[in-house]
Order: C-alpha cells, then sequence, then structure tokens
C-alpha cells in the first residue's frame, strides 16, 4: 500500500481545527489532530510545505520510520508546530493501521487494561457559590472528579472562569489582555476547596489549574495550603522550563503535581518524570509527537509510578480525543483523562464513536481511531484568527497566562 494524497483541512465550527487526511491508494483514508491553539496556520503550512511532499508514496504502514523521518529528517528538532505536525500525522497511519488491521486501535496498543477512561470535569464560578453549583452539575452527571477555578474577587478574568456554555480560552483577532495578582490568588483559593470539600466531602477528586503562574516557592505555599483538601492534584504550578523548580515545589508540599499540556516531546518531562518531581504527565497526542511518542512518555513514566493526565480542552479536537482514548483504555499507568465536551457543530465536523457514561468516557470500537472529518461541512466553517489571552500584572508588566 502507498500514501497517494494528503490535504490539510482548516475549519472553524465555533473555534478553528486544522486536520490532516492521509489518502492511501487502497482507497483507506487515515485521519490526524493538527490542533495549536492561536497558532493553527503555523501548523496547516508545516504540513502542507514541508510535510505532505515527503508522505506521498511512503508506505503507510511504516508508522515508526515515518516517525523517525519527519523528527530526525528536519534537522530543526522539537517544538509545539513542529511535534503538532508530526502527531497529526502519526495519529493517521495509527487510523490507517487499524483499519487495515480491522481493529480498533487500543487492541494495536496491547489492549484493554481498563473497561473505561475515568474523566474529570471543568467547574468554575464568579464566586464560591457559584462554583459550588457548577461542581453539584458535574456530580449529577456522574463524573468523579471535578477541576474547580474561581473567579478572584478584585481580579476580572481570572483564568478559567467559563463564560460561555462552552470554554473557550482564544478570542477573536489579538490577544485579550488579563490582569493578575499572585497574593489575591493566593489569598483565595484555599477557602475555594475548603468550601468544596465541605459541601461534597472527602470522596469526589478534585483538581486545580494554576496554569503556570506562580514562582516554585509561591507553588510550594499554595500546595502545602490546600494539603488538608487533598487534592487528586494542582495543575502546571510553575512554567516547567527549568524542571529544578519543581524540587522546591516537592520540598514543602504532598500536594500531588500534574504538568504537561504545552510539552512536545519525552525531552521536555524526562527529568520531571525521573526525579520523581511530578505525579502526572499531562503531554497530549496532538502536541507531543502522536501516539507512538506519547506511549513512549507515558512507559518512562510508569518505570517511576508517574501516571498520565492527558489534556483534553475544547482546542483539541475529537480526532485528538479519539486517539488519546485508545492510549487511555490500553495503558498500564493511565491517572485521569480531562473531558471538556466539544460543541455540538464540533462534533458533527468530527464525526465519533466515543462515548460518555457514568464518570467514564468510552472509545469506539470500530477498526482505527474512530472519527472521521465531514469535509463538506468543515467547508462551511472558513478559519477565523483568534488568539489566546496574555497576561500581566497589576503593575503591567507580563506574566504567564
Ligand atoms: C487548560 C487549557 O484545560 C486545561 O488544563 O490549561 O484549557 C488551556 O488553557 C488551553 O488548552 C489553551 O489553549
Ligand atoms: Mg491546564
Amino acid at each position: 500500500m502507498r500514501i497517494v494524497d494528503a490535504r490539510v483541512i482548516v475549519t472553524c465550527p465555533g473555534r478553528n481545527f486544522v486536520t490532516l487526511k492521509i489518502v492511501c491508494d487502497s482507497g483507506v483514508t487515515g485521519v490526524g489532530d493538527a490542533t495549536l491553539n492561536g497558532r493553527e496556520l503555523a501548523v496547516a503550512a508545516y504540513l502542507s510545505e514541508h510535510v505532505i511532499p515527503a508522505l506521498i508514496g511512503r508506505d503507510p504502514a511504516r508508522i515508526e520510520d515515518t516517525w523517525q523521518y519527519l523528527y530526525r529528517g528536519a534537522y530543526w528538532r522539537r517544538g509545539p508546530v513542529t511535534m503538532t505536525a508530526v502527531a497529526a500525522v502519526d495519529t493517521a497511519l495509527w487510523d490507517i493501521k487499524g483499519k487495515v488491521a480491522g481493529l480498533p486501535v487500543y487492541q494495536l496498543l496491547g489492549g484493554r487494561s481498563r473497561a473505561g477512561v475515568r474523566v474529570y470535569g471543568h467547574a468554575s464560578g464568579e464566586t464560591i457559590p457559584d462554583a459550588l453549583e457548577s461542581v453539584a452539575e458535574f456530580v449529577s452527571r456522574g463524573y468523579q472528579a471535578v477541576r474547580v477555578q474561581v473567579a478572584v474577587p478584585g481580579m476580572p478574568g481570572t483564568y478559567g472562569i467559563s463564560t460561555q456554555p462552552v470554554y473557550e480560552p482564544a478570542t477573536a483577532g489579538i490577544a485579550d489582555e488579563a490582569t493578575w495578582s499572585t497574593p489575591h490568588y493566593l489569598a483565595h483559593v484555599p477557602a475555594v476547596f475548603a468550601a468544596v470539600r465541605a459541601e461534597f466531602g472527602p470522596e469526589l477528586g478534585l483538581l486545580h489549574d494554576v496554569h503556570h503562574r506562580l514562582t516554585p516557592i509561591e507553588a510550594a505555599r499554595l500546595g502545602r495550603s490546600l494539603e488538608p483538601y487533598a487534592l487528586t492534584w494542582m495543575e502546571d504550578p510553575t512554567p516547567a522550563e527549568m524542571p529544578d523548580g519543581f524540587r522546591v515545589i516537592r520540598q514543602h508540599t504532598t500536594t500531588p503535581v500534574a504538568v504537561g499540556e504545552v510539552f512536545n516531546t519525552i525531552f521536555d518531562c524526562a527529568q520531571l518524570i525521573t526525579e520523581r518531581l511530578i505525579d502526572y504527565v499531562r503531554a497530549t497526542v496532538v502536541h507531543a509527537g502522536g501516539i507512538t511518542h506519547l506511549r513512549r512518555v507515558f512507559d518512562l513514566a510508569a518505570l517511576y509510578q508517574v501516571r498520565s493526565g492527558s489534556h483534553g480542552a475544547t482546542d483539541l479536537s475529537p480526532i485528538c480525543m479519539s486517539a488519546a482514548l485508545h492510549l487511555d483504555v490500553a495503558i498500564p499507568n493511565f491517572g485521569l483523562q480531562e473531558y471538556m465536551p466539544h460543541t455540538a457543530e464540533t462534533d458533527a465536523v468530527f464525526p465519533h464513536g466515543y462515548r460518555y457514561a457514568d464518570g467514564f468516557l468510552h472509545p469506539a470500537e470500530e477498526p482505527g481511531l474512530g472519527v472521521d472529518i465531514d469535509e463538506e461541512l468543515a467547508a462551511r466553517y472558513p478559519y477565523r484568527p483568534a488568539a489566546l489571552p496574555v497576561n500581566r500584572l497589576t503593575d503591567g508588566s507580563m506574566h504567564d497566562w
């Protein structure tokens, strides 16, 4: 079998998505998510200009060799744009391999290790009572774990507070500007989780996303202040470019740490894993080189008792979620899968077979990934320039969003 065509499909059913579709001479096709929030066209161009010409004529069955070719052959390695493009190719080739084998991809990854994939949802609120209502909504739908984000009084636009039915941080045009005050935030968060624990008891899994905004010692202070509430994890407590900063957090608190949604290769997390500085690695299929590479990350993590906790925001398409679930259900060290349901528009553009039930997602059972893109429908939603917000401290200096 040979690859005879490959095309990049950019569509915007409410938000931008980039998809790679690979076509084989047998007629079998495979799809891969290539969406990078706020930088979608960079990946589309990388694929169209630098990857697709090299794919035509290749044997689609040679997934590892293609991965190595795209990684080593570029000379310029790593980075979110490159690795999202590599991920899209890799994911599409696994889709093809599953279809040719007549098996759902998880069967090619060693078969089921669990009945279903436990997920967590995103509860939020402008106030603590609003957030308690939001948590109650997820509990009523069977969620066993919930991320909780609450606006910080006096700090408009706090990260993660959803004002729309489906949270979408990117806005049309140039970036919105948010304001941040670490002292206000650190003073407020413990009261949020004291209230949630008091209301929902000790069993419910609680998570919180710090979103890269603290210094290591501030993150250590936050982790210690949250210990009475036994969080499942504190996410992205500090920017991870300098992994040794996580040693400071580890020295001061037992609150579990999750990092990795912005990681794009195993090299981003190897030290964090091998020094046991984190408890969950959140890298995901679309941004970390696809199924082939993400499996390597999780296998390394398993040696150090680090579990997966893959990113699953709405700016990752149903193709990424479909692929993630095949990995999630098969790997031995699965931890938790983030799940933010897409809009009905998006689900129509990306028909898929995964299903939510009682706190779990279940991958499709059909051959391949169990997802596709309706190209005709996708064409009705042209790309719309959009950017993620930026974040400034109250004195105007740039901070991390
Ligand atoms: C967030 C993401 O879901 C999360 O954990 O960190 O929503 C993140 O803000 C977006 O994916 C950025 O595009
Ligand atoms: Mg996050």
